[in-house]
């Protein structure tokens, strides 16, 4: 049986992680501009630390990244040759608008995705739009405060509604956040969120998140008023928790820490607050700011499917002091004795995927789309240049083998599998092109310095022949 016949295989990427051309187009200083790599780096993505400064002298990654800018019909070219029936890639905010608090859009930003769009489209790859990944306008931090403040749900509503209309016909699937629940992990990503001295620091994720998830809702609303083909899609960073014994206090916790990530997608799929959520946040004193209509409109307006990134799964301990050796993962986790881990500590669980995949299609019994899933490695190329990627191959191997036993053996409904960094990209975390995830070698290191030449890694054939046989050549 396998997978659909129309099942779409592909790749994924991010404006900030990709684009680089910063400067280029009219596009606008962004949040993930004032990120470097480095030790700066945790604090800031964490809304702890006010250097919201950018200059021209550092690297910042977002400002180089591989240039796919003007790199990108080389790029949709090499996707095309491995057969790839989607690309999801993510738009920059302030490519659309510069600031964000605009009335009118930037017409060249629109311009550069209408290329890339039809690029795709010439060679019948379907686009799956991310409308916000991790980047958002500085002026909108500087400004208002970023989500903390219930503006943002307007003018998140001016780009949505530009963007639905400027590519209605074309683009069919869209997702409002990437990773919605990264607002707890990585506020100053996920949120635009920059902590003031003393303040309630999960008061102002939990409003942020609401303001989030009423946008998410609204930008479905206003999609089904502009075009009823397109699919709207929420997208969480998932991953199973597991208890680390079977002692029910263990059980609890990680019921508790998987209800901090299904949470995010209880309000978007079944369209209105969970009442466990609503007793947790009552306990911690926590207000959610409901304002009239806000609950009619979350009910109302339900995603069409729910996607997720999937590169591990977790385990949870009512025992505080067994997180002390956690890995370097930027949600908290122990370390689990069964697993092997990444260089960077991401434990490599591929039977973690199915059960995940059970647990969200049990969950919410909508399509699901796997938008994200990949081992980030070191690639060193061979003295011709070349990387013999087989660990990489093996990762994915046995991740498709487990995503094809939720399909075929617990009859998951699965749309897609777009790996993540399909060519090698920024990674999000640590700010490093080091830690490679692509099919395709880009010749970039840490520092920005490069010829940017991309090369075919030993991956870009296995992945040509999975997609030809539709995951049976594995
Ligand atoms: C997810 C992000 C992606 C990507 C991925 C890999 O959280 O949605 O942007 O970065 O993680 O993580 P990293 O790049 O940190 O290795």
């Amino acid at each position: 049986m396998g997978f659909k016949t129309d099942f779409l295989w592909g790749g994924a990427t991010a404006a900030n992680q990709s684009e680089g051309g910063y400067n280029k187009g009219g596009r606008g200083l962004a949040n993930v501009d004032v990120v470097p790599t480095g030790e700066d780096r945790g604090p800031i993505i964490r809304g702890k630390v006010k250097h919201l400064a950018f200059d021209e002298d550092h690297f910042y990654p977002a400002k180089n990244a591989i240039d796919m800018y003007t790199h990108f019909k080389e790029d949709i070219a090499l996707f095309a040759e491995m057969g790839f029936k989607a690309y999801r890639f993510s738009i920059g905010w302030t490519r659309i608008f510069p600031n964000g608090d605009e009335n009118e859009p930037n017409e060249e930003g629109l311009a550069f995705y209408d290329e890339m769009i039809d690029e795709l489209l010439k060679y019948g790859i379907e686009p799956v739009v991310t409308i916000t990944h991790f980047d958002m306008p500085i002026h909108l931090i500087n400004a208002y405060g970023g989500w903390r403040n219930r503006k943002l749900v307007d003018f998140y509503g001016n780009l949505v509604t530009v963007l639905f209309n400027r590519y209605k016909g074309k683009v069919k699937y869209w997702i409002t956040f990437n990773e919605i629940n990264m607002i707890l992990h990585a506020p100053f990503m996920g949120a635009g969120l920059v902590f003031e001295e003393g303040e309630n620091e999960e008061q102002v994720m939990y409003t942020a998140a609401h303001h989030e998830l009423v946008a998410s809702a609204l930008a479905t609303k206003i999609a089904r008023e502009i075009d009823p083909d397109i699919k709207i899609g929420c997208m969480i960073a998932a991953g199973q928790y597991y208890p680390n014994t079977p002692n029910p206090e263990d059980v609890r916790k990680a019921q508790v820490d998987n209800q901090s990530n299904y949470f995010f997608v209880d309000v978007q799929a079944r369209g209105e607050y969970p009442a466990y959520a609503l007793k947790e946040l009552e306990r911690k004193g926590i207000e959610v700011p409901f304002v009239e209509g806000d609950k009619e409109l979350l009910k109302e307006n339900t995603v069409d499917y729910v996607s997720f990134s999937y590169y591990s799964s977790r385990v949870s301990s009512a025992d505080p002091s067994a997180y002390e050796s956690t890995s370097g993962n930027i949600f908290p986790t122990i370390k689990n004795p069964y697993l092997e881990r990444s260089e960077w500590g991401w434990q490599i669980d591929p039977l973690g995927f199915r059960i995940t995949m059970n647990e969200l299609y049990g969950r919410y019994q909508l399509p699901l789309f796997v938008v994200e899933n990949g081992l980030g490695a070191k690639d060193v190329p061979d003295e011709n240049g070349y990387v013999e990627d087989d660990y990489r191959i093996e990762y994915l191997q046995k991740h498709i083998a487990e995503m094809k036993n939720a399909v075929e053996e617990d009859g998951v409904d699965l749309l897609g599998y777009t790996s993540w960094g399909c060519i090698d990209i920024v990674s999000a975390s640590s700010g490093q092109m080091s830690k490679r995830y692509g099919y395709i070698y880009v010749d970039r290191d840490d520092a920005g310095e490069g010829s940017l030449k991309r090369s075919k890694k030993k991956s870009f054939d296995w992945y040509k022949k999975v997609i030809a046989s539709n995951g049976e050549d594995l």
